[in-house]
């Protein structure tokens, strides 16, 4: 049985290393797979549950095509498109926001974490987000979902609405209920300015993340001013609890090197910051200038970019509105 892959990745700009290493370079691997049907959606949907100006949000859409392809996702072998074009979209999640619970979503922190104390000035789209992710996974009866730590949650969510929508109307089976891909380490990556926060494309200081179209000096320069602490590398895993923003370098570096925790301290052990940042830029450097480079030259083919999308597009389209019958047909439309 091959694995039906479906992700997506909002077009906020920024695109950064915790969106890479949480979910695009595992997009790229899945890709690759040729066990894998992937689809990659440019969540353009759920990008304006907060205000978006919109041609930023225009420019945000193909710089976000240009990241997956200047990754490595192959448009030839897997759907790239934008969750707007494909109306399917908004109209289940209408229909599963009638099957989810309010307690189910009471409880999402990341709603909690992104309203603030304002909570009652977010708009009905930001509560409700997890919904229409529910319905973007399960129009494409999506087996697996690659995504960061953060998105666990939601996931979770996701299944429970399809295992309620498949009880209440009596359809066993109906919605696949999805599992997570979420890489066990270094699955969430924190900010350079604060271990203890992740790192994140709305966070207002451009140092406290490694963008995807950085050049090699500013990858350079952010690395060297990451917040560190005065100790050496330590010797042992443990000792990484209480020093977050070490924890969260190593991190980096052992994702990127493909390495374990235990490998990197080994080879750390005892020296100064200064000189495992050197180390370390020089990795992060080696994998992310190419993409820089590359996400630049696509962003000056829009007419690429867009074909692109068109053809995601029919493909995607096709999919959902074989899944639109037959939900209509179960629910007596
Ligand atoms: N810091 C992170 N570490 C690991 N994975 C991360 N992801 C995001 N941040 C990290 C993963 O990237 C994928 C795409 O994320 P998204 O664009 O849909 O939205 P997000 O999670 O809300 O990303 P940000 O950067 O945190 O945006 P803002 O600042 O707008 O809230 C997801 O799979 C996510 O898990």
């Amino acid at each position: 049985m091959k694995k039906k892959i479906f992700s997506g990745v909002q077009p906020t700009g920024n695109l950064h290393l915790g969106n890479y290493l949480g979910a695009i370079k595992n997009f790229v691997d899945l890709n690759n797979d040729n066990q894998n049907e992937c689809i990659f959606c440019v969540v353009d949907l759920h990008a304006i549950t907060v205000n978006q100006n919109p041609k930023e949000l225009k420019s945000n859409i193909h710089e976000t095509i240009a990241t997956f392809v200047a990754s490595g996702i192959d448009p030839q072998k897997s759907i790239i498109f934008n969750q707007s074009q494909v109306s399917a979209h908004a109209e289940i999640a209408w229909i599963l926001s009638c099957v989810a619970r309010m307690g189910w979503l009471n409880r999402m922190t990341q709603f909690k974490e992104k309203a603030g104390k304002d909570k009652e000035k977010a708009s009905i789209g930001l509560y409700s987000y997890p919904v229409l992710m529910a319905a973007d996974i399960l129009l494409y009866d999506s087996t697996h979902v690659p995504v960061g730590e953060d998105q666990k949650q939601h996931l979770e969510l996701c299944r429970d609405i399809a295992q309620k929508f498949n009880n209440d109307f009596k359809v066993k089976d109906f919605f696949k209920v999805p599992e997570p891909l979420i890489k066990k380490e270094f699955s969430r990556i924190m900010s350079l300015k604060d271990g203890l926060k992740k790192m994140s494309k709305s966070e207002m200081s451009d140092f406290s993340r490694i963008n995807l179209t950085d050049d090699k000096d500013q990858i350079i320069n952010k690395i060297k001013k990451a917040k560190t602490d005065t100790l050496p590398l330590p010797s042992k895993i443990e000792e990484l609890e209480k020093r977050p923003e070490a924890k969260n370098l190593i991190g980096i570096y052992s994702s990127l090197t493909n390495s374990t925790f235990q490998k990197s301290i080994d080879k750390f052990a005892g020296k100064n910051f200064s000189e495992f940042k050197d180390d370390l830029s020089d990795v992060v450097v080696d994998e992310i200038s190419p993409i820089s480079l590359k996400i630049k030259e696509l962003l000056e083919d829009k007419v690429f970019l867009e074909k692109i999308v068109k053809d995601g597009h029919e493909k995607a389209n096709e999919i959902a509105s074989k899944k639109v019958k037959e939900i209509h047909k179960i629910m007596g439309f």
